[in-house]
């Protein structure tokens, strides 16, 4: 497969922030595109992503004519080739958003000329072992807070975790009515009409500490008999409230192991509390680490952590920091080094989650990743708006 040229536009995320879309020719074929989505709680070794106009200028000043005529059969030959083009650490010269856009829409040609889905073309390729039928658990955020919300939650994401034994269809039908109600128990109780939202559609309202919505959510769980299919989970996304050694937390400033206590304590208040990502800052080894040794077999995640880097995340797993990894693309900037993270946590039991980003765009590449790898979740947000068609995808792909 050769590729004629690459181009970039300029779109806009689900916040209304710029982002890229890429879009490569390959001889003998229509163009292939793909929308890259950006996050706004990021981890400090995430890829580094170039505006638009860097973009332009980046494929001006000579990357398009070196990649002109490129020719290769595989996904992991053309990130070879950018990673030797790019030849920086952070992907600074090339930008992780252009070499994810480009490896995506590579994959997309490779699946298009087999007369494959993506998936199918990733799942060959790096995950032929694994089980594409495996259904993952949805991760759906459905109460907003920290730097996705305009209220006064420290913790970030407040998610339902909806497990599927049937059809995907019967779940997310009962995951949108759960969501619809969940916003008319907030609406009831504060005497509110049309309740803001976060930057991922789960609602934005100030509640009287950051177990609350726990609580409010596992209520209702009950109340609607789906305890056996509805549990929670949480990102606290801890690097965003952490500061000179100390986590400034509902007012005050606790020190590692007193932010521990705290989740300890809704350990123990909690009955469906099953996952915690990002507990404690990125830099907060031991902190991690205790909350593995606390969790009592609920997961760790790690996300700004482990930012999708095989190597942190084989280490991290090795360490006993993490027994959950988010999986980003755009945060290591390949699709074959996506895949090679994944790879790394399930060599070691670790759990993957594949996700959307905060700024998100329509693409669909991360419902196919999921399914190529036979993926244990997928977190993304709640099912409104700009979201929705990753669950018509979850339903296609699932059925
Ligand atoms: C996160 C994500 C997605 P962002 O922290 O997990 O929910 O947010 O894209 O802003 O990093
Ligand atoms: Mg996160």
């Amino acid at each position: 497969m050769v590729i004629e040229s690459v181009g970039v536009q300029e779109i806009f995320d689900s916040r209304g922030d710029p982002t890229i879309e890429v879009e490569l020719k390959v001889a003998g074929s229509h163009p292939f595109f793909a929308k890259i989505p950006s996050g706004k709680s990021k981890g400090k070794n995430e890829a580094v992503a170039l505006s638009f106009a860097e973009a332009q200028n980046t494929l001006k000043d000579g990357f398009a004519r070196e990649i002109e005529g490129f020719d290769g059969e595989t996904v992991k030959e053309l990130d070879s080739f950018l990673l030797a083009a790019d030849g920086t650490k952070n992907k600074e010269k090339l930008g992780g958003n252009v070499m994810l856009g480009i490896s995506i829409a590579f994959a997309r040609a490779l699946a298009h000329e087999r007369e494959e889905e993506l998936w199918e073309a990733l799942h060959r390729e790096f995950f032929p072992k694994e089980d594409a039928s495996k259904k993952p658990l949805i991760f759906a955020n459905l109460i907003n807070g920290g730097v996705h919300a305009d209220n006064n939650l420290d913790i970030q994401e407040y998610m339902a975790v909806v497990e599927t034994k049937g059809a995907y269809s019967e779940s997310i039908q009962r995951l949108i009515s759960f969501y619809e109600r969940l916003g008319f128990v907030i609406e009831e109780e504060r005497d509110v009409k049309r309740l803001p939202v976060g930057d991922e559609g789960g609602y934005s309202v100030n509640f009287k500490n950051n177990f609350a919505p726990v609580e409010m959510m596992e209520k209702l769980i009950f109340e609607s008999e789906l305890q056996n299919e509805f549990r929670i989970a949480l990102d606290a996304a801890a690097s965003s409230f952490y500061k000179d050694g100390n986590y400034r937390f509902e007012g005050s400033s606790l020190s590692t192991k007193q932010l521990i206590e705290r989740y300890r304590a809704y350990f123990e208040s909690s009955k469906l509390l099953c996952s915690i990502e990002d507990p404690c800052d990125e830099s907060d080894f031991e902190g991690f680490k205790e909350m593995v040794e606390i969790a009592g077999g609920r997961w760790i995640v790690g996300d700004d952590l482990t930012t999708t880097d095989p190597e942190r995340i084989g280490k991290y797993a090795e360490e006993k920091l993490i027994t959950g990894a988010i999986i980003k693309a755009n945060q290591i900037g390949t699709l074959t080094e996506t895949c090679e993270a994944i790879r790394a946590a399930q060599e070691r039991g670790v759990r993957c989650i594949v996700s959307h980003r905060s700024g998100e765009t329509d693409d669909l590449f991360l419902v196919h990743i999921a399914k190529a790898c036979g993926a244990d979740g997928v977190k993304i947000g709640a099912p409104v708006k700009e979201r929705i068609s990753k669950y018509d995808e979850l339903m296609r792909l699932y059925q």
